[in-house]
């Protein structure tokens, strides 16, 4: 069985569901948003991963529906979480450059977003940096009118894809993401530290937030607590959880 084929009535059947990751503010070690992250049980292939998938997904074009699903699995999650700590701040979402390819697109998250009551704001789209260097006239123009109705922008693996200096005073966004690939073995490892350091202290220079991913250490949350990285998210805080468990860590919050 091939996942290509898998895919098709996937949604249908229930097999696919989100888990949350939850994103911390370094200064207060308090939760303020949660990462949606997407998870496939299937009943012979068993468990196969986001990485192994999601490009399948974009290949057919069945991105388009899974991602509607995503969306409003997420939106309709974070009332619940929102209801258990009243100050959460958003509810970040990652989304394919194939998406944004969909003349639908911005209506149908619009009509989601309304329907559950959100304002746009609440909702951060995650962009892989990738993604944005391959993005064409349209993409960016679907990027701006999102942002402009109130959408946050953050962009995924920051420093991994083909970084153009150029690009980052240009995009319309709100925050950045250092790849783990820049976080792990620091304070050891000299060169990360020297990268993580810039991208941190350009990014704020340029008035975006800056989230840490990949924290897996206590030492690395005290450095990038020491060099003024906004925000992390990594194991060492939380794995990322199935809705009931990250229930559960709102509730033990209160
Ligand atoms: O959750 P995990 O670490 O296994 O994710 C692996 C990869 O899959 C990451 O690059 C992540 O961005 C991507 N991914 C996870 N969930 C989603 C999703 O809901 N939509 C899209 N487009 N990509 C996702
Ligand atoms: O590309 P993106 O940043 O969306 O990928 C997030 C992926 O990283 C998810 O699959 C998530 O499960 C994983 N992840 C989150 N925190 C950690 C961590 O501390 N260490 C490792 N190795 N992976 C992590
Ligand atoms: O749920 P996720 O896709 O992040 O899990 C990716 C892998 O990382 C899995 O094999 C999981 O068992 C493992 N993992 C989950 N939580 C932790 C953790 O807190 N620390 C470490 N080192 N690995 C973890
Ligand atoms: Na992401
Ligand atoms: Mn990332």
């Amino acid at each position: 069985l091939k996942i290509e084929q898998a895919l098709k009535g996937v949604l249908q059947r229930g097999e696919m569901f989100l888990c949350y990751q939850p994103q911390y503010l370094l200064e207060t070690k308090e939760v303020v948003s949660f990462e949606a992250l997407v998870r496939w049980e299937h009943p012979v292939l068993g468990f196969i991963r986001p990485d192994k998938f999601i490009s399948i997904a974009e290949d057919t074009g069945m991105i388009v529906e899974v991602g509607k699903f995503i969306f409003e699995t997420a939106c309709k999650d974070f009332i619940e979480f929102r209801k258990l700590k009243k100050n959460l701040k958003y509810m970040a979402i990652n989304i394919s450059s194939v998406q944004f390819k969909d003349k639908n697109f911005v209506s149908d998250i619009l009509e989601i977003v309304n329907r559950y009551n959100l304002q746009p704001n609440e909702i951060e789209l995650e962009v892989t940096e990738r993604y944005i260097m391959e993005f064409s006239k349209t993409n960016m123009q679907c990027m701006s009118k999102l942002r402009e109705l109130g959408f946050r922008f953050s962009i995924d693996d920051f420093g991994t894809g083909y970084s153009s200096m150029s690009y980052l005073t240009k995009l319309p966004i709100d925050v950045i993401k250092v790849d783990k690939a820049f976080i792990d073995n620091t304070p050891h490892d000299n060169g990360n530290v020297q990268i993580s350091k810039a991208i941190v202290a350009l990014s704020k220079s340029l008035g975006y937030s800056v989230i840490a991913e990949g924290i897996e250490y206590e030492e690395q949350e005290e450095y990038l607590k020491g060099i003024d990285c906004n925000m992390g998210q990594g194991y060492l805080f939380s794995k990322p959880l199935n809705f009931q468990e990250t229930k559960e860590l709102l509730i033990k919050y209160q």
